[in-house]
């Protein structure tokens, strides 16, 4: 109790007070029907369609691939015309699906239809398909039997795009000679629906639906959802990828807070820089350049690049799914198959680091990369050594648990030497790697796991109006958190953390994990800044809506719109593009008060594609301009209730064009800034 009040009064003479409240805790979402996907870590992807006729060449460029009708821009009579030269006669379903099996893949997901509009597959819904070429077999029908013999799981891609529907909207910018005057996205969306009936209901069970082409403005969250409900109808077990959905933020391929999601993220040619704790994802991948054949790229990843990137992805808890473009001739490029043999060679010595296992729990692996199964009474932690040691000694720190046994898995019958000093491991091993590009070895420790992890100080943010709550969390067994607001280091007399702080002035919080008096942690680390609210202004004639100025231009950032005239001004509801102008290079400035309800830190954000900002008075509070995907960034600032003048610019230079913004507050959830709050003076 004195503790209490000395914390106190230290606190209140430099302007701080903590109270108390209820704690949560950390959880994981678990899903039965994600199991297999979970386990399975690697599969492989296919991009296979017309596009391997021309493969990548066009009027004598060859750096086209899967785009080329787009890139090239390739009138659609013209083609139309591959179709009658799709013959691939060396296409051999069981040579595909052993390839994969014997790389270690688990799943093959194959493009029944990519942008172009091509189905690959037997569809009553359009002659444009395998069946109509001079080839004429349905080679997803012999995947699927060559997938369930072998036992991989069989999954489609699907394209929502789709550049040949003539009911499919918007065009291409540059395809003026195709008439959009009877097109229908309703019935184009209906047509997708016939199709997925096909795919799923003739080719047996469907592991993944992977949906991509989603970003065109006709897309919207609503057709998402509801094709995800009609696509599990018919397959209860499904797992869909996100890009069913709106909400994608461009090729890092996570969904945007609040946006529907589907199953798992899907980043693109990239991966994540850290785990997602709590989210699936898949990062995907090409070997070379391309995802549909291009005979002139023929440099591909060397296998050491695409072992370290599984491996990496699985460290980080996701999957990997790596690309093949397949030939004309039905044919897989023999570069691609000399990789995935000597990814298979790794993976049979080294599978079991790899599959069923989760991300590394140990925040600093500077020799390679960890994997772990948690089977509680034990821990197996898959130690992959990329920089095999000079003095023979690996060190694993962060990890209180005791060791039981190391082996290297290219070598499981000798037994390595270990010791333990606190939460530093040391295991010795031979002279030389047993492999070049990376030697696993199997730790088991005694569980349940105690990885040596600061607590968690959570926030609503760093920045505060009057008052903030603080969490400091861990999900450690046995441990107790002690913390400090001077600066100071915790030690085991500093105060014990058992409910909610509430603090009221800049403070410095620091907290750290204690065990029988003894730290067995780092120290986290987190500043707390209180800030003065701005006052509110005077609005003699508040009307509804804001007064907006339209702008036409060609910009790669935000422009002096203060130096431009406007086409067009007027007032809007709130930040939205009507009266839309169909037309790309555009911009709006918009320009009002926004009606705070309670004195607070608010956080705005705005999620744009492209650039856009957003001031409070004269503060820049967002900056998200630049030309980009869509992208969402946010910012903070504390306000008096009252009316506050807010300015939102946006600029929009080619493809969808997207401008939302969101305001949060610690008592407020994240929405869309209401439009009964927005005003304008009369
Ligand atoms: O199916 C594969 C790609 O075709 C598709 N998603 C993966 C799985 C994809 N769609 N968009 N993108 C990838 C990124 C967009 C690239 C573009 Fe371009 C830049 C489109 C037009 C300019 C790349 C370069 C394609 C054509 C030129």
């Amino acid at each position: 109790m004195k503790f209490v009040v000395n914390f106190l009064v230290l606190l209140l003479m430099s302007g701080c007070f903590f109270s108390t409240k209820a704690q949560s805790t950390l959880e994981q979402p678990s899903d039965a029907r994600m199991e297999w996907w979970r386990d399975a870590r690697f599969g492989m992807f296919i991009h296979w369609g017309l596009y391997a006729i021309p493969a990548g060449e066009w009027n004598g460029k060859t750096g086209y691939g899967e785009w080329i009708r787009h890139s090239a821009r390739i009138p659609i009579e013209t083609y139309d015309q591959f179709q009658s030269r799709f013959n691939p006669v060396k296409f051999d379903a069981d040579t595909w699906v052993k390839t994969a099996r014997d790389a270690g893949m688990k799943y093959i997901v194959i493009t029944s239809k990519h942008h172009d509009g091509f189905c690959m597959f037997n569809t009553e819904q359009t002659e444009f398909n395998i069946m109509n070429t001079p080839y004429g077999r349905d080679v997803m029908k012999e995947l699927s039997a060559a997938c369930h013999k072998y036992g991989l799981k069989f999954c489609f891609y699907y394209s929502i795009m789709d550049w040949h529907h003539p009911d499919y909207l918007p065009r291409r910018e540059w395809e003026t000679d195709r008439s959009t005057d009877s097109a229908d996205f309703n019935r184009y969306v209906s047509y997708m629906k016939a199709e997925l009936k096909e795919l799923l209901t003739q080719y047996g069970e469907i592991g993944v639906l992977w949906f991509d082409g989603e970003w065109e403005a006709t897309w919207s969250e609503n057709f998402g959802k509801e094709i995800y409900t009609y696509v599990k109808s018919l397959q209860p077990d499904i797992i869909i990828n996100n890009r069913v959905g709106a909400g994608r933020l461009d090729m890092e391929g996570m969904i945007r807070e609040g946006a529907f999601g589907g199953d798992f993220g899907t980043p693109e040619q990239q991966i994540p820089p850290t785990g997602l704790p709590g989210t699936d994802w898949e990062t995907c991948m090409t070997m070379n350049d391309h995802w549909g054949y291009n005979k002139a790229n023929t440099e591909y990843k060397p296998a050491k690049e695409l072992i370290r990137m599984l491996t990496d992805i699985a460290s980080k808890g996701g999957n990997y799914l790596l690309n093949l473009g397949p030939t004309d001739q039905g044919t897989l490029p023999k570069q691609a198959v000399t990789r995935l043999r000597e990814i298979g060679w790794w993976m049979s010595v080294n599978g079991e680091s790899i599959y069923g296992t989760v991300a590394s729990p140990l925040v600093s692996t500077p020799w390679g990369r960890c994997t772990m199964k948690d089977n509680k009474d034990t821990v197996i932690l898959y130690l992959h050594v990329f920089h095999w040691p000079d003095n023979g000694r690996l060190l694993v720190e962060g990890c209180m648990n005791q060791p039981l046994k190391a082996v290297l898995l290219a070598k499981p019958g000798k037994i390595l030497e270990v010791s333990q000093h606190d939460d530093k491991i040391t295991i010795l091993l031979p002279a030389k790697a047993p492999d070049k590009i990376n030697s696993v070895v199997r730790l088991t420790v005694q569980g349940p796991l105690d990885i040596t992890n600061p607590p968690e100080i959570v926030a609503f943010n760093d920045f505060f109006v009057d008052r903030t709550k603080i969490e400091l969390l861990t999900n450690r067994p046995n441990v107790e958190i002690r913390f400090t607001g001077d600066g100071n280091d915790p030690v085991d007399t500093s105060f014990l953390y058992s409910e909610p702080l509430e603090v009221m002035g800049d403070v410095t919080v620091k907290a750290r994990c204690f065990r029988d008096g003894k730290p067995v942690s780092g120290t986290a680390v987190r500043k707390f800044k209180m800030l003065s609210p701005l006052a509110p202004k005077n609005v003699r004639n508040p009307e509804p809506g804001v007064e907006y100025q339209y702008y036409e231009g060609d910009w790669d950032s935000l422009p002096d719109f203060a130096r431009l005239t406007p086409v067009r001004t007027g007032i809007l509801p709130s930040f939205s593009f009507d009266p839309r102008s169909d037309k790309e290079h555009f911009g709006f400035s918009y320009k009002g008060y926004i009606l705070i309800p309670k004195r607070s830190i608010y956080t705005f954000s705005t999620e744009s594609d492209d650039g856009s900002q957003l001031y409070i008075g004269s503060k820049l509070v967002v900056d998200n301009d630049g030309l980009h995907g869509l992208r969402r960034k946010e910012g903070s600032i504390g306000l008096t209730a009252g009316f506050h003048p807010i300015r939102v610019l946006f600029f929009e230079k080619t493809g969808s064009d997207v401008l939302n913004v969101f305001i949060q507050s610690p008592d407020l959830p994240e929405q869309l800034v209401p439009q009964e709050w927005l005003v304008h003076e009369k």
